[in-house]
Order: C-alpha cells, then structure tokens, then sequence
C-alpha cells in the first residue's frame, strides 16, 4: 500500500470539502490527481445522498486490494474500497458503500487476473473497449446509465483520462492502446447530462508533466463543460 498514510490524509480533507459542496447543494467537480482521491470523493456523494450508482470511466476496472494487488498502487484500488470491498482503511473516515450492482466500468481494457475474479464475483458491470466496438459508445453508455441509476438517488461518475487512446490524451500516468476517441468520451458526457441524474464528477489523471502542448488538459476540461451541458448547437 504505497504512500498510505499521505492518501488517506488527503482522502479526509477531501471527503469533507466534497460532502460540504453537496450540502450547499452544489456540484462537486473533482480534478486529480491520481485515481485514488474517488475515495474521499465518492464516500462523500454516498454520505450525502445513501445509495449513488457510480460510473467509472477507465481503462483500468480499479478494483484491487491490499490482497491482490500486483503493484501496491492505491490508484487502482479505489472502486473496490468504495464498494466495501477493500481496503477499508481508504474509506475509514466515511461508514457509506456503494452496492457494486449500481457499479459500471465503461472502456476498460487492462483489468488484473484476480480483479477480474472479482469484479465477477461482486457483480459489477463491466463494459470493456470490445463491448464498445461491436456495439457502439451511445448503446453501451445508455446502458450503463440504466444500471447506474437503477433505484439510486444519483450518478457519480468518475472519469479517468487514460480511459482515452492515448494519441489523443497523452498526459496520463498509465497508458493503454486500443481507448476511446475524443467523440466516444464526448458522447458520454453529453448523455449523462441529458440523463440528468449527475451528482458529483471527478476528472482524473491529467498529468501536465506527461502531457503535449497541454492537449490533455484542454480535453478534460472539455469534457466537463459537456457533462454540464456545454453543446455546439441549442
Ligand atoms: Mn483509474
């Protein structure tokens, strides 16, 4: 578990500010960072509003533990701590679970042998880039909404930027060929805000060091503006 200590300070710190922004009834846009902070944030959607569906948008399912981890990295363990699946020491602060049935990974395309044991065995949902290409971003996205949303108060969806091919976000810390197009991640962010059912957004991953003339920055903070509705034409 590296740099347990430092994460779950910063976990607290967002937690709490997360939580405060819901109870002004405000929304939450949570920028990384790594992976790890949807730990704090989505323990505070799930504090504020009980059951909460989560869509994870990722190339990666994050969904190890202190266990089975391959690589001791926290960043791929927060969905399964947030699920009440481990390690309970990155939600210690917060006594709210999601139900991993209202749990979907969309674009994945690098999950861990016994994460995918797992991941099976809890039930989530698990729409990888394959599913995307034989049947298409808009199918597969209104499904997961379904899933998300089913007898949930909301959607916290956390979208990781290496869930993209990496020639068009370069700027993240974990790449993985075969992502999605900037279009497939523009039509997810405009049928969750037709949806209407988004709580909380986190936009992770966007590392300026790795980035290339900033283009993966620029992206995420696109793809923001699309979830709140921003559209070339209304
Ligand atoms: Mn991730």
């Amino acid at each position: 578990m590296r740099f347990e200590k430092e994460i779950n300070e910063a976990n607290q710190e967002l937690y709490e500010r997360v939580l405060a922004c819901l109870n002004q009834d405000r929304f939450p846009v949570i920028l990384g960072g790594d992976h790890s902070i949807a730990a704090g944030s989505v323990s505070a959607s799930l504090t504020k509003y009980k059951h909460v569906g989560i869509l994870w948008i990722d190339a990666h399912a994050d969904f190890n533990d202190e266990k089975i981890t391959p690589s001791g990295n926290i960043h791929g363990m927060p969905l399964s701590a947030v699920c009440g699946c481990g390690p309970d020491s990155l939600v210690s602060y917060s006594s709210d679970r999601a139900d991993p049935l209202n749990v979907v990974i969309v674009g994945a395309r690098s999950i861990d042998p016994l994460e995918k044991i797992k991941l099976k065995e809890k039930g989530v949902t698990v729409y990888s880039i394959s599913d995307i290409h034989a049947e298409g971003i808009t199918a597969i996205i209104r499904k997961a909404i379904l899933t998300a949303g089913k007898g949930t108060n909301g959607i916290h969806m956390s979208f990781d930027m290496d869930a993209l091919d990496p020639t068009q976000a370069p700027g993240v810390g974990t790449p993985v060929n075969n992502g999605l197009t900037q279009r497939e991640a523009f039509i997810i962010c405009e049928e969750m805000y037709k949806y209407d059912k988004l709580v909380a957004l986190d936009i992770v991953e966007t590392n300026p060091l790795l980035d290339q003339r900033n283009m993966t920055g620029i992206l995420a903070s696109e793809l923001v503006l699309a979830c709140l509705g921003n559209t070339d034409y209304r």
